[in-house]
């Protein structure tokens, strides 16, 4: 007898409060709800006037007339956030605090608190792990969840889990988030917008072509001023345009891999992990020289710098407790190609010997007769010090002659 197990469909989830830093403001003042509010300028001086003016009673019985407003600031001072009801009037983000009073100047300023904000930040994301463990830590406001094997994850297409987690939030902080549920995290990051603030917006594969393809490119996360620039200029305004164009055309104009990448996520194809702890993927060390090196005539000189890559390499996977097992190098030549190999041990280490050793094997397998500007030294598959089964932790490798880097160029000598 056999079991056949058909796994769900993967569901991510995208979360992201809501007018965050002003939303933690006016927990302190609920008396502005509904009001225009925008949080910049100076730090918290600007209200501890208010607060002692009205020192005999509780920050909620502050009257709203009596905080700062737009239209009186003087200065330089730009806008982190704004409620709802300021963005109406085209207030937001990044916007100078005297261009935006321009447009909404009864508007009220309100200085932002760090330590609450972050205080509220690790509640609500302790408040999601609780009810789904595998969550991705995105910034101060954002997470990916994934929904996949959640209780209530699948129902709806993710839409009753989402609403438990949006109400849990909530009781526990009084904030407001919105979400949004989608087959993977390229397209759940664009879903939590879709019904902001406080929406819960459900995408399924289907829904590409009718709910992705309208959007501007720029809505793509990972497509930015840029690249938006350069694809009008080519008549491509949105996903659909994007989508409509060949992968040969997109890698034709844009690069091999981010052409590729481009033209996947035009049709929605992400197939990133929500990965629940920021794990290094490798570590690295490059250099670039302060005039072009050439393998055979700056031999001293470029043994010297490699040997010094490998040993800082080493230093920092010890520092921060990682060890690896893919050893590569990275040169880039004078005429700024680049070429990268690597190599991965039976072993994982974090010793300079070693990682020098394999990097030099590396080395034996690029063409050594043009100079190089620049050359690094990586080394990936990380894995933390001391999680390993013992014999697969690193064997410190003696003191050995350190092979000859340039192999076949550089004579028999070691450059060393
Ligand atoms: N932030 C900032 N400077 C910016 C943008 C944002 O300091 N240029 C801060 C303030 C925001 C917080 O980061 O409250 C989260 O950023 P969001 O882009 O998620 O914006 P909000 O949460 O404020 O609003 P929204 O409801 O659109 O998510
Ligand atoms: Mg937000």
């Amino acid at each position: 007898m056999h079991n056949e197990r058909v796994s769900p469909p993967r569901r991510i989830a995208h979360l992201d409060m809501d007018a965050f830093f002003a939303s933690v403001e006016l927990l302190r003042y609920p008396q502005l709800k509904g009001l225009p509010v925008v949080i910049g300028g100076g730090r918290r001086k600007v209200d501890e006037i208010v607060r002692q003016r009205f020192a005999d009673r509780p920050l909620s019985q502050i009257p709203a007339d009596a905080f700062p407003l737009l239209k009186d600031y003087v200065g330089r001072g730009v806008i982190t956030t704004a409620t709802y009801p300021a963005r109406q009037f085209g207030v937001g983000s990044a916007m100078g605090m005297m261009k935006a009073a321009k447009l909404c100047p009864q508007a009220i300023v309100l200085p932002v608190d760090f330590e609450e904000v972050r205080r509220f930040s690790r509640t609500f994301k302790a408040v999601i792990r609780d009810i789904a463990p595998v969550v991705e830590d995105r910034g101060i406001d954002e997470v990916f969840v994934d929904f996949t094997d959640v209780p209530g994850g699948q129902r709806e297409g993710g839409r009753v889990l989402a609403r438990l987690i949006q109400k849990s939030i909530f009781d526990a902080t009084g904030l407001t988030c919105s979400i949004g549920v989608a087959p993977n995290k390229l397209i759940a990051k664009m879903a939590s917008e879709f019904n902001k603030p406080n929406g819960i917006s459900i995408v399924h594969e289907a829904d590409v072509q009718t709910k992705i393809w309208p959007l501007a490119v720029r809505k793509i996360n990972g497509i930015g001023p840029k690249s938006e620039v350069k694809l009008h200029a080519l008549h491509i305004h949105t996903i659909g345009d994007l989508a409509a164009q060949s992968r040969e055309w997109l890698v034709d104009n844009f690069g091999a891999a981010y052409g590729a990448w481009m033209h996947d996520a035009a049709w929605g194809r992400d197939d990133r992990p929500v990965v629940t702890e920021s794990e290094p993927v490798s570590m690295s060390r490059e250099t670039t020289f302060e005039r072009d090196l050439h393998a055979v005539r700056d031999r001293a000189e470029l043994g010297a710098i490699f040997t010094d890559l490998c040993t800082r390499v080493a230093e920092d996977l010890r520092r921060k407790g990682y060890v690896g097992r893919t050893i590569g190098v990275k040169l880039r030549y004078d005429d700024f190609r680049i070429a990268t190999r690597d190599q991965t041990l039976d072993h994982y280490t974090d010793d300079a010997a070693t990682i020098r050793r394999a990097a030099g094997q590396c080395l034996k397998r690029v063409d050594l007769r043009q100079k190089l500007r620049l050359l690094g030294v990586r080394v990936g598959k990380l894995a933390k010090a001391g999680s390993l089964p013992a014999p697969e932790a690193a064997p410190r490798v003696a003191a050995e002659p350190t092979p000859d880097l340039f192999h076949g160029l550089a004579g028999t000598q070691d450059f060393r």
